[in-house]
């Protein structure tokens, strides 16, 4: 086995976005491409000379040929040891459990989440570092700049490693330990909640759940979990085997693409809860029975109902949420008496405070929750965590959500997504904003007033580094909210984030529709950025 130096020249389009570098497969199975981007963060890292990385993916199209490279370029570059799921299977809250588990110098997650998979989907590759979570900005600019002028890697001529045999080979200097690739995820979730209460809920024949695993790494996870350690009945996981393509599916949980679920929760006979996951097993969907939780009041009743659950009986220390994700927390943190941190859109903004203590549980509106317990946003906890509060509480998802209303008001939130916008209609549209925002305040819509906007810049309280241009905020007079972003994440053509938010005090005990809540803000956001004549589409691909 010999170390081989091959030359290469760079590619130029090798910037991380909101989450690691995201393209499609044929761009990845470029000559090169990968090991380039691999190379360079590498290079880009410190000293990894003996240390231990956790690698695994998400399971899609690609992902086993590239756990066989990136090993054989770690073996070559000096790396001590890897642990790697077995079949090359490690979703992402579970990388980060086991990075930190085992005091690992890092880990790298081969996932493009819930962007479509298969040989005509996507690929992705993100890097954490040592406290478990998404590398921040600094690392992933320090890897972009040197895909900028990369004019060499190192591989090992070496033979395929077996990835489903669970146990330790040598490849060259370096050591594969191809390990479990649930259980220290599991045991970390039955020690954060009372998995005996649980189980009665789940066992005891009033309660039905239904998970929907969307073909994605989640469904290993969830059977173990949920059908195994906690005895729920077989079926309860559905779509629970992984594919490499996702079943065709795209692999996002929410009202649109988790339609099988959907139809089940909002159909006859339904069952009392529903979840679901995406690609990489990071987001959760919560619905009850013909009932929708939106993510960020999701994120609220967590914080509200904490001290239910064993692993955060003692309270939270803060509240974290991403800026576009509703306010809904601030209020719960508000009555705690607890602080809570607006961050930028993705997780690796909340590393710092969960590091420091300053948060407990973070939440983002794109049907991300997680806490302290990883780095990383986690699907199967949030679900959990529901489920043990609805254990103590032995309440439907609707009864809960409405008393949670009457106690701390209603924040209506929706999220519409215009998805495949041209380049550079997207851009023509977001300065067509910046142009109108020096005169918007002040300015009338209808019963709305303007009383801000601006552009989202944020100082990190702990290291004091500076991220600009993070999102368009248009606030009210009112406390209502419209943000405007693109996204970071998508391979194709540019998606339009818009995001609403109008907040009451005293809300009807029969709800209401947040599509109808919203609507006039809905309609001054299309006044405001002339969305449907400058994407060309008359309504949101996605509305959530
Ligand atoms: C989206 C979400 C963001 C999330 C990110 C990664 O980013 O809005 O909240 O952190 O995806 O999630 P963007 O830039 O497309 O809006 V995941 O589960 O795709 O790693
Ligand atoms: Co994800």
């Amino acid at each position: 086995m010999s170390i081989q130096t091959i030359a290469t020249q760079p590619f130029l389009d090798q910037k991380p976005g909101t989450s690691g570098l995201r393209k499609l497969v044929s761009v990845f199975q470029k000559p090169h491409y990968l090991e380039n981007f691999i190379q360079s963060i590498f290079d880009s890292i410190g000293d990894i000379q003996g240390q231990t990385l956790i690698l695994g993916g998400d399971g899609r199209y690609y992902n086993r040929p590239a756990i066989q490279i990136i090993l054989k370029m770690a073996a070559a570059n000096g790396i001590g040891r890897i642990k790697v799921g077995q079949g090359g299977i490690l979703s992402t809250p579970a990388t980060s459990c086991v990075i930190r588990k085992y005091n690992a110098f890092g880990g790298i997650v081969l996932s493009a989440s819930h962007n479509p998979g298969g040989i005509n989907g996507d690929f992705g590759v993100k890097y954490n570092i040592g406290n478990g979570g998404p590398a921040p900005e600094k690392v992933t600019e320090a890897i972009f700049e040197r895909t900028k002028v990369i004019d060499r890697y190192q591989i090992l001529d070496a033979s395929n490693i077996d990835l489903d045999r669970i146990g330790i080979t040598q490849l060259g200097n370096m050591t594969v330990e191809v390990i479990d690739s649930v259980i220290d995820y599991a045991n970390l979730m039955e020690s954060l909640f009372d998995f005996d209460r649980i189980r009665q809920l789940l066992t005891g024949g009033q309660f039905r759940m239904c998970m929907d695993a969307m073909h994605a790494v989640t469904g290993s996870y969830a059977h173990a979990i949920f059908e195994q350690r906690l005895g729920a009945p077989a079926g309860t996981v559905i779509n629970g085997i992984p594919l490499e393509d996702f079943g065709n599916g795209h692999p996002d949980p929410n009202l649109v693409y988790a339609h099988e679920l959907v139809a089940r929760l909002f159909g006859d006979n339904a069952p009392d809860f529903g979840a679901a996951s995406d690609g990489d097993g990071d987001r959760n969907m919560i619905l009850g029975n013909h009932f929708f939780v939106t993510p960020s009041d999701s994120l609220a009743v967590l914080a509200a109902n904490a001290t239910l659950v064993p692993g955060y009986r003692n309270g939270l220390a803060g509240i974290a949420r991403s800026m576009p994700t509703s306010a809904a927390a601030d209020r719960v943190a508000e009555k705690l008496g607890i602080d809570c941190y607006e961050t930028p859109t993705g997780w690796k903004f909340f590393g710092n405070l969960l590091d420091a203590d300053k948060a407990t549980l973070c939440g983002e509106e794109s049907f991300g929750t997680g806490s302290n317990h990883i780095r990383e946003k986690d699907g199967l906890w949030a679900v959990l965590f529901w489920l043990n509060i609805l254990a103590v509480k032995q309440q439907s998802i609707a009864s809960l959500m409405q008393e949670h209303w009457q106690t701390y008001g209603r924040n209506y939130y929706s999220r519409h997504d215009y998805e495949g916008v041209e380049n550079d209609r997207a851009n023509r549209l977001i300065a067509g904003i910046y142009e109108a925002m020096p005169t918007l305040k002040g300015k009338r819509f209808g019963q709305y007033e303007v009383a801000y906007g601006d552009d989202f810049s944020y100082t990190d309280p702990i290291d004091g580094s500076v991220s600009q241009k993070q999102g368009i905020r248009i606030g009210f007079t009112d406390g209502s909210r419209i943000v405007f972003r693109l996204s970071g994440t998508g391979t194709q053509g540019a998606t339009l984030r818009v995001y609403l938010e109008r907040y009451e005090a005293n809300p009807p005990q029969n709800p209401v529709d947040a599509q109808i809540a919203l609507a006039d803000l809905i309609a001054i956001a299309d006044e405001l950025a002339q969305i449907r004549s400058l994407t060309g589409m008359d309504k949101p691909t996605v509305i959530t």
